[in-house]
């Protein structure tokens, strides 16, 4: 692997955002490919989310790895757009109606754009019906909700409950997730499968996909 390859996960781990852009531009220069180096980001991320999932890292360090990333993928974005690279997946999240809470639902944003798939992000307040119709716009592999607050957990079940009315459930797995949350409460209301953190939730997209 070149040198400047093998550093640039290390400095996303590290949160350096600057010299993750810096040592992405080089690595272009150095004819390196889009999809090498999104392999690359991919594998820092990947371990910040193991550290983060095993208590090794926290919310603060995970954000500005996370930032790191940004900085890298604003490079790679428009080149990966132009080539072929494969994408892990389409996903579409949102925090579910009623509930504001957005921090762990944009932390499994980033992980999932970290571990390659196409994110779309319905934000907070995501209505039932919303979800409907934004599986029939963009027909994603995944859809994933967010929920913080004992109050709006049953939204979820509105959502998915929805989806079935819309004739659309079958045509996605549905994951779910937030600290109310537990693989109890997803079996009961009909999704696919629940993760603990946004790490988990890769793996869990990842394994959802096979
Ligand atoms: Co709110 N709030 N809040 N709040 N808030 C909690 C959740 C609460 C536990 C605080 C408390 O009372 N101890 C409590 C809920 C109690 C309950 O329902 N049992 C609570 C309350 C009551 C409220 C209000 C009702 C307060 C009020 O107005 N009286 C109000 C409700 C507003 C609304 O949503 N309608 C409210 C408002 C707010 C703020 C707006 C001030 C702010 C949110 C800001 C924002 O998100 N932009 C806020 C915050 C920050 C919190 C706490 C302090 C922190 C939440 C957080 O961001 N955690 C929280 C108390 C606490 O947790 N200590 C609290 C960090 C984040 C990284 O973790 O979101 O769990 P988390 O995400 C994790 C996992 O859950 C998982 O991965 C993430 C990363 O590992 N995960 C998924 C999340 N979504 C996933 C989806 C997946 C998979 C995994 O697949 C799709």
């Amino acid at each position: 692997m070149s040198d400047t390859l093998s550093q640039i996960a290390e400095k996303l781990y590290d949160g350096r955002n600057t010299e993750v852009a810096e040592l992405t531009r080089q690595a272009l220069d150095e004819g390196l490919t889009a999809a090498e180096i999104l392999g690359e980001l991919v594998a820092g991320m990947d371990r910040v989310g193991l550290d983060f999932k095993n208590g090794d890292l926290f919310v603060p360090e995970v954000l500005i790895a996370a930032r790191a990333m940004h900085a890298g993928m604003d490079i790679l974005r428009p080149l990966l757009a132009e080539s072929d690279v494969p994408s892990a997946g389409k996903v579409i999240i949102g925090t579910v109606a009623g509930d504001l809470h957005d921090i762990g639902k944009n932390l499994v944003v980033t992980m999932l754009e970290g571990g390659g798939f196409d994110v779309v992000d319905l934000g907070i307040d995501a209505a039932p019906q919303k979800f409907v119709e934004v599986v029939k716009a963009e027909q994603p592999d995944l859809v994933g909700m967010s929920a913080l607050l004992t109050t709006t957990i049953p939204a979820m079940e509105k959502a998915i409950d929805a989806l079935v009315e819309a004739g659309v459930r079958d045509r996605v797995k549905v994951m779910i997730g937030g600290a109310p949350v537990t693989q109890t409460y997803a079996d009961e209301i009909g999704a696919d499968s629940y993760a603990p953190d946004a790490a988990s939730a890769v793996d869990l997209a990842r394994s959802l996909m096979a």
